[in-house]
């Protein structure tokens, strides 16, 4: 970036990048992008027929988030969009992953498309491809029209068919600008952290919910990807799932067995059915008849139908044991050591490459972008008016790396988009945790790239470089 500062120039000299043979591994057509979503940035809540989602209910009910905070004004992306994206640019980024708001589209979640926000989202659209930003749009990233949450939420089926609906009206009405889909961001949380703990909207607290959304979100999942091949039928589209590396406290068998039985309901209840075709064993027997009782005849063809990627967002290694007072699923569980992050959240590199080869070798052969992967830590600008993240900045590194140690592995890596291009709303976290690689002072909307945005876009600088065919000197 132009303006860098001769301190942060420097602090990036002594900021070692990924060793080019590292780099080289990676496939030519390797993707490095930034992330974000719709209700974490683009604020104007009451702007442009937009309709309120969970979040905008979950937000304003006093002590639901941090400080009360919620996403009304957040980033201002929604004005602010054609200087984001210039900054993207200048940082050098060509792929980014953002999110349509379903509330904004469609205000009470059926029926024709709202003109206001087809118009905002063609024009973000055309910016970024105007701008050489090949965008990855996901469908849905947790903002329910609260109409439909009001009529059940995802706990019924119907939630479903709405979303499949709400898909292909927005695929015919944006599809021209837009190669790649994603259907739905990290069910495991609208499904548990929506229904089971209540941490996130719409803040319910009854696991048999909890599971019924889980297979109705499945179930949209499939019912979009349909809905996507007949409004585009050359686009191509995956699922963007998070996925946990759970470990056992001990090697007894007591702490293995609630080990798999938090994986059977985090991850595998999400992996198996889209990339597997059913629900295992194991799922079966951890979620019981709360799962059983939804699953209709015809829902895992459904469900299983071939999609083009897998999406994997991954943020944590987690620790799970034994514990009879511990919920439906009988466990405890914590971070991982280090939890280093402002989240107390693990930082352990070799976690992604685990997983990314776990996902390889035991659900699918697609290819896979790393759809999400970053960290939050105690930014802050300093008096010289710099943000020297240095926590992020070996961050990124370690998990770079361990992506390109997956790739070494065999596993079939095409991206890596980075949580997250600005500072953001942190759903019941509010304001105060910040994954940002770019620093947003919130009360001037002033973007400042932390020095993990002049990490990045020289880590891209070199990529570039190395895929550059090499000069012929005469
Ligand atoms: O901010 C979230 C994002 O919306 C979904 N994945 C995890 C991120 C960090 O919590």
């Amino acid at each position: 970036m132009s303006n860098i500062s001769p301190r942060q120039r420097t602090r990036l000299a002594e900021s070692p990048s990924i060793a080019p043979e590292r780099l080289a591994a990676l496939p030519a057509d390797f993707r490095f992008g930034l992330s974000t979503a719709a209700y974490q940035i683009e604020g104007a809540a009451h702007e442009g027929g937009r309709g309120p989602s969970i979040w905008d209910t979950f937000s304003h009910t006093p002590g639901l988030t941090a400080n009360g905070d919620n996403g009304d004004v957040a980033c201002d992306h929604y004005h602010r969009w054609p200087a984001d994206l210039d900054l993207m640019v200048d940082v050098g980024v060509r792929d980014y992953r953002l999110s349509v708001s379903w509330s904004r589209l469609q205000q009470s979640g059926f029926g024709p498309l709202n003109g206001e926000a087809v118009e905002f989202y063609r024009a973000l659209l055309e910016g970024a491809r105007e701008r050489g930003i090949r965008p990855l749009v996901t469908l849905y990233h947790w903002d329910l029209p609260q109409p439909l949450e009001d009529a059940g939420g995802w706990p019924v089926r119907a939630t479903a068919e709405r979303f499949a609906e709400y898909a292909a009206r927005t695929v015919a009405a944006l599809g021209d600008l837009v190669d790649d889909w994603i259907t739905l961001n990290e069910p495991w949380c609208s499904a548990f952290l929506g229904y089971h703990t209540g941490a996130h909207a719409p803040g319910r607290r009854n696991w048999a919910e909890a599971v019924a959304a889980a297979h109705h979100l499945n179930l949209a999942h499939g019912l979009a990807v349909a809905a996507i091949r007949d409004a585009a039928p050359e686009a191509l589209v995956g699922i963007a799932n998070i996925v946990t590396d759970i470990r056992p406290r001990t090697d007894g068998p007591a702490d293995i067995a609630a080990a798999a039985r938090l994986d059977a309901a985090s991850n595998r209840v999400f992996l198996d059915p889209v990339y597997l075709g059913d629900y295992s064993a194991q799922v079966r027997s951890v979620l019981g008849d709360a799962l059983i009782s939804v699953v209709r005849a015809g829902d895992l063809d459904v469900i299983g139908a071939p999609t083009d990627f897998a999406g994997v967002n991954h943020y944590q290694r987690v620790i799970a044991w034994h514990d009879d007072e511990g919920g439906p699923l009988r466990l405890g569980e914590r971070p991982a050591e280090p939890a280093t992050t402002s989240f107390g959240w693990s930082v352990i590199p070799e976690s992604l490459t685990e997983v990314l080869v776990r996902v390889a070798r035991e659900f699918t052969a697609l290819p896979i972008h790393v759809t999400e992967n970053g960290a939050s830590f105690h930014d802050y600008l300093d008096p010289a008016g710099d943000v020297v993240d240095l926590a992020r900045v070996e961050y990124l590194r370690g998990y770079l790396e361990a992506v390109t140690t997956a790739v070494e592995r065999g596993v079939d890596v095409r991206g890596y988009y980075a949580w997250s291009f600005l500072d953001n709303f942190e759903w019941a976290e509010g304001y105060g945790k910040r994954f940002g690689l770019v620093f947003v002072d919130y009360a001037t909307q002033r973007r400042i790239p932390k020095l993990s945005a002049h990490w990045y876009q020289r880590l891209i600088a070199e990529r570039m470089s190395q895929l550059q065919p090499a000069r012929i000197t005469a």
